[in-house]
């Protein structure tokens, strides 16, 4: 490492440490995690008071919150932070208008989160579901340790949403089921003596029921209303250990695909350029994927539910063509 790169990165450590984005850095590398938002002041006391020795940001664990809108993902963003990071609210919309990461100490772990919008709705724009990916691919610059799939145990929609897991897997490739962990919201809608087993048991949508057999022992609930501090802790604590062993399974190291390395290594290429080289490969893939979803939903056109993503995922792929 050069004298100089050493010196960049004691600045820039510096400029984020005093919550400044590093005004240095020349437009064509500025990376999104280089525009920080200052923490408030009560969030940093409650940073500081988890801070332990070990944590350094060489091991931090990135996450990638993912599902439809209105299942919680925000608020379970804001849970696993333990502060209010992230808007969240009623609403007939969608709160979260694009992908954003905060970050914050956690049982003395730093933990990066990305909050994503509905993502998972087959009626998004195809340009913009590029846009919000290709953010995410910004944000996580050296990886993701964990994709977590955001469901609600009031959503009906589960087909919906198996579907659109299966299309990340077509999307990222088969690599990326070793990193899902799946969270349930509304644990607190639930009757007051039911597991979260029961609910899988008896009330989860069958394609949902079917599909998370094999990561049973990576789902987690969460009641995101909940007051009581002794309950908020232990399902971040749950939920970091599943984190813990799905890090352990994959040998420590973070997903990153294709996409990934060629927007993060350096190359002769400009940062503006080598993203947009990632863009048009993230459309293309998308196009690809939303063609396989298609056929294979096609298959099984008899199902009324699957007629309409057949129909949405059709409109989809006439919005890929005018990427
Ligand atoms: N009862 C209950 N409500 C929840 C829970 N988690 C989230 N909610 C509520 O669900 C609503 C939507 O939450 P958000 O976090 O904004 O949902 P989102 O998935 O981020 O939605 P978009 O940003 O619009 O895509 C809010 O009113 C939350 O308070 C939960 O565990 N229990
Ligand atoms: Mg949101």
């Amino acid at each position: 490492m050069s004298l100089k790169e050493i010196c960049n990165g004691l600045r820039c450590w510096f400029d984020k440490f005093r919550g400044a984005p590093n005004p240095r850095q020349m437009d064509s590398e500025r990376r999104p995690e280089d525009t920080y938002t200052s923490p408030t002041k009560k969030e940093t006391t409650r940073s500081t008071e988890n801070y332990s020795a070990s944590t350094t940001s060489n091991n931090a664990l990135t996450m990638a919150l993912l599902g439809n809108t209105g299942n919680g993902v925000s608020a379970t963003g804001n849970s696993i932070l333990k502060m209010p990071a992230f808007e969240s609210k009623r609403s007939s919309g969608s709160v979260t208008s694009t992908s954003e990461m905060k970050d914050a100490v956690v049982d003395g772990k730093l933990v990066k989160v990305i909050d994503t919008p509905g993502l998972f709705n087959f009626l998004l724009r195809a340009d913009f579901v590029v846009k919000e990916i290709v953010k995410c691919i910004e944000s996580a610059k050296d990886g993701i340790h964990a994709v977590v799939v955001v469901l609600s145990v009031r959503s009906p929609y589960s087909k919906e949403e198996v579907t659109a897991i299966q299309g990340l897997k077509i999307l990222f490739g088969d690599k990326i089921s070793d990193y899902l962990i799946f969270v349930f919201t509304g644990g607190d809608e639930l009757e007051d003596d039911q597991t979260l087993d029961d609910y899988l048991e008896d009330e989860c949508p069958q394609p949902l029921k079917e599909f998370l057999k094999s990561y049973r022992d990576r789902t987690v609930l969460f009641d995101n209303k909940t007051k009581n501090d002794e309950k908020k802790d232990n399902q971040v604590k749950q939920f970091l250990s599943i984190v813990d062993t799905v890090v352990a399974k994959n040998g420590g190291k973070p997903y990153k695909n294709e996409f990934f390395v060629q927007l993060h290594e350096r190359t002769d290429k400009t940062y503006e350029e080598r993203l947009k080289e990632v863009r048009d490969k993230v459309a293309s893939k998308l196009k690809q994927t939303i063609s396989k979803l298609q056929q294979q939903l096609a298959e099984e056109k008899s199902d009324p539910e699957l007629a309409r993503e057949t129909k949405a995922l059709r409109m989809k792929l006439k919005d890929c063509a005018i990427l």
